[in-house]
Formats: structure tokens, C-alpha cells, sequence
């Protein structure tokens, strides 16, 4: 049996992964997944006709949100979640099929597959699948737009779900996802319509990353600048992985007097800024680093593992920890026991919290602290000093460092680009891809430190709220003209979105690594490069010096010389 899939950085040889999955995915995951993915462009087939006669379904749009989430890469390797999943999603097209019948509308695209496929069984649907997949679309170019516009639709989905688990929701963007899904098997749309949807996606992105914000800060409160412990205590603890910060609280508020700690763990990390969140004085510290080093990070931590969502490591056949590893919500491993969500929204976590008593406090694989909290309101506290710095010369250049890290051993490049920044640049970042310098001692600049840490990947907002801001202060019209660089490392289809995000607010020039998705055909690549600048990674001493130009402490001497 074979698969393919190339929707990640990581895809096997740079082209796709056609045996396994570099991250584990097996063919029937994939065939599972890509059956997952249509039966959610059949769903928004159906729900963007009902739409247009003003019939809305929430229980739609949240089957859509957590589907496309269960397809992200890492996310979910459960093959039975995955196939009920997609049982739910047949069920729920058949009622929106009969509304629209009931309603006389005319629905475009019923006659496509996604409108119609069905399978009984796992088996079925495996083979049924591989007629669904990345291949089905033969046009190169049209293939990617239609894959790179699905992809962002996964990222806009998790944002969504964050919201959505937050109580905020947008009627338009909803609207947007499910015809833009439904436009993916639309064979009447050319590469033009197609890239006018992909455009289209990064202001949805921008909107969703807003409302995303507005929810945690509106619930947990404005990021403060914090420091992290890395080090640990001596009580036993819960490791909390992914990004959902609600399901962190529902587990502090219930862990408060249990006798244990929690701690962070990847893109958890930032949850330490939030006052909503530090108030618990269980809230320990952050624990390993990003996501691909789990395996031996787990082993150490002692305790149970709780993943909100991606990213997912499967663990060794000889790992001790896999009978410790919960998920919830999107994310499902077979083996690890998932928390399901109660009628009343809440989930219980007693179970763990029981099995962390049982178990001995970590073993400390670091020590000190990081700092973190420099979100938009944060930053913009600061906007006079580092609005001086900049003016003065002390700050030459912020470098956006953002984005997800991975287990390529070419990602030293971004430990290499952020020590050997000239001392007067300072380093914006988000998401996992922090850990490859945020433990380095990069000091600071007159007190301003030279990383500043917006949060989680979608808090790529944040640097953008804060470039905006940067553009006003300093009476600039374009913002390409602000001395800001963009080094930005993807890996998942999180980082898709963030990127069309980026895109949508006119960033150009941005360095994109540390390889260019496979799923852009040369075509599409093209396009890219032509319109927005998009470059990919050289060796850090040639991007220095294209970014920086040459040494200025050896140019200024000549002259001073002179
Ligand atoms: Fe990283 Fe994983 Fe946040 Fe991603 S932990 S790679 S882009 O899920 O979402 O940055
Ligand atoms: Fe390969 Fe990435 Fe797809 Fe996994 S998600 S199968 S690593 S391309």
C-alpha cells in the first residue's frame, strides 16, 4: 500500500512521503486523513448552498473545525478517531444534502465526488481514499494552489477552534473556509480564481489571528513579561503539550491542590505570561524544548503527558512513557487515553492528576529561566524606549525569527543566523521555532532583551500588531520599509497560514526555510517569488551579509581612519 502526502516540511526527499511518513504516518493514517479532507469539502459543498438561503449550522462549522485539525501534521495518528470522524462528517452531509433539497437550491459541485463518496468500513474507506488524495488533481499548478489553499485552510481551522473553545466565533470567516474548501474540487476554477482564494485566505487568517488574540487576552489577560523557570521542583508533575490554553486551565483550576505541579512543555511555553494562567502557583515552569525531542524528554519528565493538540512524536516501541500520554480535543495517538469534552463544555482531568501523584518529580535536564510575554501590549508599553533605541541607533534592525521548529539537522542554521546577528539587531519570535536560540545569551540593548517572545505561532499577530504600530510611529507609508528582516522557519500548515497572514499585510522579501514547500509547484514557487519576494535559505554568512551588508565595525574603521 502506498500514500502521499507532501504537506509539511519534512516531507520525505523534499517531494513526498509515498512509503511512510517522516512523522510516522502510516497509509491508512493518510488514506484516513485524505478521506477526512473530502469529506469536509462534500460538507462545505452542501453548507455554503444552505448558506446562501441564510440556513447557518454551528454544528457544522465545529465538525469542519476540529476535521481539518485532525489532519495537521502530528496532530492525530488514530486511525479509528480519524475513521469515525469522517462517519460524522458523511452523516452530517446527508442532512445538509436533504436541507437543501427540502430548500430547492440548486447546489454547485453535488455532482463531485466529495459530494457523494462513502465507504462502511475502515477498509472500505482506505481504498476508496486513494482515488481522494494529493493526485486526484492532475495539473501541477492547479494541484498546488488547490493543496496550498487546503493547508492554510487546516492552519485557519486551528485558529478557529482555539477561538471557538473560547467563545469566539466569525460568521464570515466560517463562511469563507467552507467555499473555499468546496472550491478545491471546483474544475471550473483557473490558477487566477484559485489565487485569488489563497490571497483571500491570509485576510481570513488575519482576522481569525485577531479574534484568536482578543479571546485569550479577553480571558486571560493582557501577556506580561515573565520569567520562566526551566529547572524543576520536587513534587510530581503533568507535562501539558500543544496549544489549547483553555484545556491548560480547566487542568490547573482542578490540579490546584493535588499536591503536584504543572508544567509546559513547546508551545505551551507562553501560557506563563498570561495573569489568567501565572496566578496558579502550581504553574511550575517549562520543561524540554521543542516538540521532535519529546521522546527522550518524556522519558526524564517521569510524569504524565497531557498533548491539547499537535505536534506528536510516536513514541519508541521501548518508550516507559507511552502508558502516561493523554490527548484531547484534535489530537489522538492509538494507545494514549483521550479526554473527551463533557455536555457541558468542561472536561475532567482527575484521572491524570491521580496517575501524577503516583509518579516521582521529574528529573532536572536544565537550569534557569527564560523570558517571555513581549505580546503587542506588552511591546507597545515599551514603544518609547525601543522607539528611542531605534532613533539613537542602538537598534538597528529587528530580525522576525518566527515560526515552527523541526528535527532537520539543517535547522542549526537558525541557531547559527541568531548568534552571529549583529549586537545591535533584535530577535521577534513566536512559536516553536524559539527554541532553537531562546536559550542562548544574547543580552540586550540598553534593557530592551534581543529576543523578544510573542507567544505561540498564531501570536505571529502579535509581531504583526506590533510592525503596524512601528509603521505609525515612525510616519512610514509602506510597511516594507520599517527596518525590519523576515527569517521565517515553517514546518506545519500552521505556518501556512501565518505566512499568507503575512502576505495579506503586504510583508515582502521574507526568507522563507529551511526548504520551500513541496507542495509549490515551480509555477506556483514562481508566482511567489515574483510577487512577494519570497526567498528561500543560503548559508547564514551569505543571508547575513545580503540582509546586513558588510561588517560595519570593519567599514566604519576604514573610515574613521581615513
Ligand atoms: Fe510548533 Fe507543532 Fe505552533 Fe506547529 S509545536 S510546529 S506551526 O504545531 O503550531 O509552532
Ligand atoms: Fe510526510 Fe509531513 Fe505528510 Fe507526515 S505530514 S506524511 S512527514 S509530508
Amino acid at each position: 500500500m502506498s500514500m502521499f502526502c507532501y504537506q509539511c516540511q519534512e516531507a520525505a526527499h523534499g517531494t513526498g512521503c509515498e512509503i511512510k511518513g517522516v512523522c510516522g504516518k502510516t497509509p491508512t493514517t493518510a488514506a484516513l486523513q485524505d478521506a477526512l479532507v473530502h469529506a469536509a469539502r462534500g460538507v462545505s459543498i452542501y453548507a455554503t448552498a444552505a448558506r446562501a438561503h441564510g440556513e447557518v449550522s454551528p454544528k457544522t462549522a465545529e465538525w469542519l473545525r476540529v476535521a481539518l485539525f485532525t489532519t495537521i501534521t502530528n496532530a492525530n495518528f488514530d486511525d479509528q478517531a480519524i475513521f469515525e470522524r469522517v462517519v460524522e462528517g458523511l452523516s452530517l452531509r446527508a442532512e445538509l444534502q436533504d436541507r437543501c433539497e427540502r430548500m430547492e437550491t440548486v447546489v454547485p459541485l453535488s455532482h463531485t465526488d466529495a459530494a457523494t463518496f462513502g465507504a462502511a468500513s475502515v477498509e472500505e474507506m482506505v481504498s476508496v481514499a486513494a482515488r481522494l488524495g494529493v493526485k486526484r488533481t492532475e495539473n501541477e499548478d492547479v494541484r498546488s494552489l488547490r493543496e496550498l489553499l487546503v493547508y492554510g485552510l487546516k492552519g485557519l481551522a486551528a485558529y478557529l477552534h482555539h477561538a471557538a473553545e473560547l467563545g469566539a466565533f466569525d460568521a464570515e470567516v466560517e463562511a469563507f473556509l467552507e467555499r473555499a474548501l468546496a472550491a478545491t474540487v471546483d474544475d471550473s476554477l483557473d490558477g487566477a480564481a484559485l489565487t485569488g482564494l489563497v490571497l483571500e485566505a491570509g485576510q481570513k487568517a488575519v482576522t481569525a489571528m485577531a479574534l484568536l488574540d482578543g479571546a485569550n487576552t479577553g480571558r486571560f489577560g493582557n501577556p506580561e513579561i515573565t520569567k520562566v523557570k526551566i529547572g524543576v521542583g520536587n513534587r510530581p508533575g503533568i507535562l501539558v503539550s500543544g496549544h489549547d490554553l483553555v484545556d491548560l486551565e480547566q487542568l490547573l483550576e482542578q490540579s490546584k491542590d493535588a499536591g503536584i505541579d504543572i508544567y509546559t512543555h513547546s508551545e505551551m511555553l507562553p501560557a506563563h505570561s498570561y495573569p489568567g494562567l501565572k496566578k496558579y502557583a502550581h504553574l511550575y515552569g517549562n520543561y524540554g524544548n521543542a516538540w521532535w525531542q519529546q521522546n527522550k524528554e518524556f522519558e526524564s519528565f517521569r510524569g504524565p503527558v497531557l498533548f491539547t493538540t499537535n505536534c506528536i512524536v510516536p513514541p519508541p516501541k521501548t518508550a516507559s512513557y507511552a502508558d502516561k500520554v493523554y490527548t484531547t480535543g484534535a489530537a489522538g495517538f492509538p494507545g494514549f487515553r483521550h479526554v473527551v469534552k463533557r455536555a457541558d463544555g468542561t472536561k475532567d482531568f482527575s484521572e491524570i492528576i491521580a496517575l501524577a501523584k503516583t509518579c516521582q518529580a521529574p528529573l532536572e535536564i536544565e537550569q534557569g529561566e527564560i523570558l517571555g510575554g513581549f505580546a503587542h501590549d506588552q511591546i507597545l508599553k515599551l514603544a518609547g524606549p525601543v522607539v528611542d533605541a531605534v532613533k539613537s541607533g542602538a537598534v538597528k534592525k529587528f530580525v522576525v525569527m518566527a515560526g515552527c521548529d523541526g528535527r532537520q539537522k539543517e535547522r542549526s542554521y537558525y541557531t547559527d543566523y541568531a548568534s552571529e546577528l549583529p549586537s545591535d539587531a533584535v530577535i521577534l519570535t513566536a512559536g516553536c521555532a524559539k527554541y532553537r536560540y531562546n536559550k542562548l545569551s544574547l543580552g540586550d540593548i540598553g534593557g530592551i532583551p534581543r529576543v523578544l517572545d510573542a507567544g505561540q505561532c498564531n501570536d505571529s499577530y502579535s509581531l504583526a500588531v506590533t510592525a503596524l504600530k512601528l509603521k505609525e510611529v515612525f510616519g512610514l507609508s509602506d510597511i516594507n520599509d520599517l527596518p525590519i528582516e523576515y527569517n521565517i522557519a515553517w514546518y506545519e500548515q500552521k505556518a501556512v497560514i501565518v505566512l499568507l497572514a503575512l502576505l495579506h499585510l503586504g510583508v515582502k522579501n521574507i526568507r522563507l526555510g529551511p526548504t520551500l514547500p513541496a507542495f509549490l509547484s515551480p509555477g506556483v514557487a514562481q508566482v511567489l517569488v515574483s510577487t512577494f519576494g519570497i526567498k528561500g535559505i543560503n548559508s547564514v554568512g551569505e543571508d547575513m551579509a545580503s540582509s546586513f551588508g558588510a561588517p560595519e565595525s570593519a567599514v566604519d574603521e576604514v573610515e574613521a581612519q581615513a
